[in-house]
């Protein structure tokens, strides 16, 4: 149980503690100015002080911290990658999860639960095959089951989806886990601050002022935002679906194309569902809340769109498949649906490092597998800002693979349907 909880159950008064400090004036220098108050952004500012003692840092959010895609995620935590390079990192991750609501004192509500990717096609088993030799390669729990496994694991689940997309089999990954999204960047937010990071909600960034006389690599000069000018040598851009026009701002190309991706909650149910179940085929994926909601979501939807608009026909859909996999839930309601805009790359792997302009650091691409990646983003982009250097195990990540075509392709491990 996190002491906090503990001291507040046995103290007399009560009162509620702000998760991090009002500041009301921006200074005009920083160390370095982090763009974007998601988890991303949050955890990076967090490590930078705490791990490399880097303490005049900025978070600038220009709404409110965990407003964009790190609250609207579907919370699914894994490692059950197809690259060598996607897995460890992944992994690393899982591995900082387990004791992040220590670290915290926070209770993230972190609940391992099993993860199934469903198979429906002889394509599609072969390619969890393929990813459970690499998995098992590197030391992560996954293996190919079959359906008579699957139909054991989950008897409420129609095998055959109606007699139109029968499960051959399924990967399966034990460390599957989900968390309390918005409590992520609360407690990066809140350990962040109680280390001197700075954290201005309301301050949208307009500009990037870059210097040098054209012979030389530009570098960064000074953040232009909504509340005046920040003269600082070091950004980390971290703004997710945002990225396109950040990187306009200093003059790069984006490989980055943004989609919204949709999700919906059904009203709560008694606890039925353990594990999380994916089905990329059939345009769904489940998982059960601590509250008892039914947390769904099924594909990009299938055009560019910088919007977080939601839409009846996604409903619609996502709720046929889902009665086709779970017959017996044909009349539970939904709640509510949103969407986010997702960052999505030509490769389905994030794009992260150092960037052709000096002073200028990249954490995006992070389409609809970013929020597992929130601790291990945290740890190497501090790492890459404070050393000026790409942590090791981002260097598959880079910007330049696209000038090199060296893609990290990781598109048959993404849950969501494409
Ligand atoms: P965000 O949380 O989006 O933060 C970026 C912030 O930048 C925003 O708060 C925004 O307001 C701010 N910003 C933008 N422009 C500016 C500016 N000019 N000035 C200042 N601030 C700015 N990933 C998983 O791993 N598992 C899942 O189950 C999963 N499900 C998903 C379901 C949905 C519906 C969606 C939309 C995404 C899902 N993802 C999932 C992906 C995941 O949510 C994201 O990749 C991750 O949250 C990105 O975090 P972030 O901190 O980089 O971005
Ligand atoms: O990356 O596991 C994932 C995921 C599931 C739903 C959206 N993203």
């Amino acid at each position: 149980m996190p002491v906090r909880l503990l001291k507040f159950a046995l103290s007399r008064s009560h009162p509620e503690p702000r998760m991090f400090t009002a500041r009301e004036r921006l200074k005009p220098s920083y160390d370095v100015v982090i763009i974007g108050g998601g988890g991303h952004g949050l955890a990076a500012a967090y490590y930078l002080a705490r791990d490399h003692g880097i303490r005049d840092v900025v978070v600038l959010e220009k709404s409110y911290i965990g407003g964009g895609n790190t609250g609207r995620n579907t919370t699914i935590v894994r490692s059950n990658y197809l690259t060598p390079e996607g897995v460890q990192f992944y992994d690393e991750s899982v591995r900082l999860w387990q004791d992040l609501s220590e670290d915290f004192d926070l209770n993230l509500f972190y609940s391992t639960r099993g993860h199934y990717t469903l198979a429906h096609t002889d394509s599609a088993m072969r390619t969890m095959r393929w990813r459970a030799e690499v998995n098992k390669h590197l030391g992560v729990d996954s293996e190919v089951i079959d359906s008579a496994a699957v139909q054991a694991a989950m008897p409420m689940m129609d095998i055959t989806c109606a007699g139109h997309a029968p499960v051959l089999g399924a990967l399966y990954h034990a460390p599957g886990a989900i968390a309390r999204h918005d409590a992520v960047a609360w407690g990066y937010g809140r350990g962040a601050d109680r280390r001197g990071v700075e954290i201005h909600q309301n301050t949208e960034v307009t500009g990037i002022e870059l210097e040098g006389d054209g012979t030389d690599q530009p570098r960064v000069r000074a953040v232009l935002t909504s509340r005046g000018r920040i003269e600082t040598r070091k950004v980390l851009c971290a703004v997710a679906g945002y990225t396109p026009q950040l990187l306009a701002m200093v003059g790069l190309a984006s490989p980055i194309y943004v989609h919204p991706l949709q999700a919906m909650v059904s009203e709560p149910l008694k606890p039925w569902l353990d594990p999380i179940v994916v089905s990329g085929s059939l345009h769904v994926y489940v998982s059960q809340s601590a509250r008892g909601e039914l947390v769904m979501g099924a594909s990009l939807d299938p055009y560019e769109l910088h919007s977080t608009r939601s839409t009846l026909d996604f409903v619609e859909s996502l709720a046929a498949h889902m009665v086709e996999l779970f017959p017996f839930l044909a009349d539970v309601k939904v709640n509510r649906q949103w969407a986010g805009r997702a960052d999505m790359t030509p490769d389905f792997a994030p794009i992260m490092g150092l960037t052709p302009v000096r002073g200028f650091y990249l954490d995006s691409g992070w389409g609809t597998w970013g929020f597992k990646a929130t601790p291990v983003c945290g740890k190497t982009m501090s790492h890459t800002v404070a050393h000026d250097d790409p942590h090791p195990l981002i260097r598959a990540f880079a910007l330049e693979r696209f000038a090199r075509f060296e893609l990290t392709g990781e598109k048959g491990a993404a849950s969501v349907g494409h």
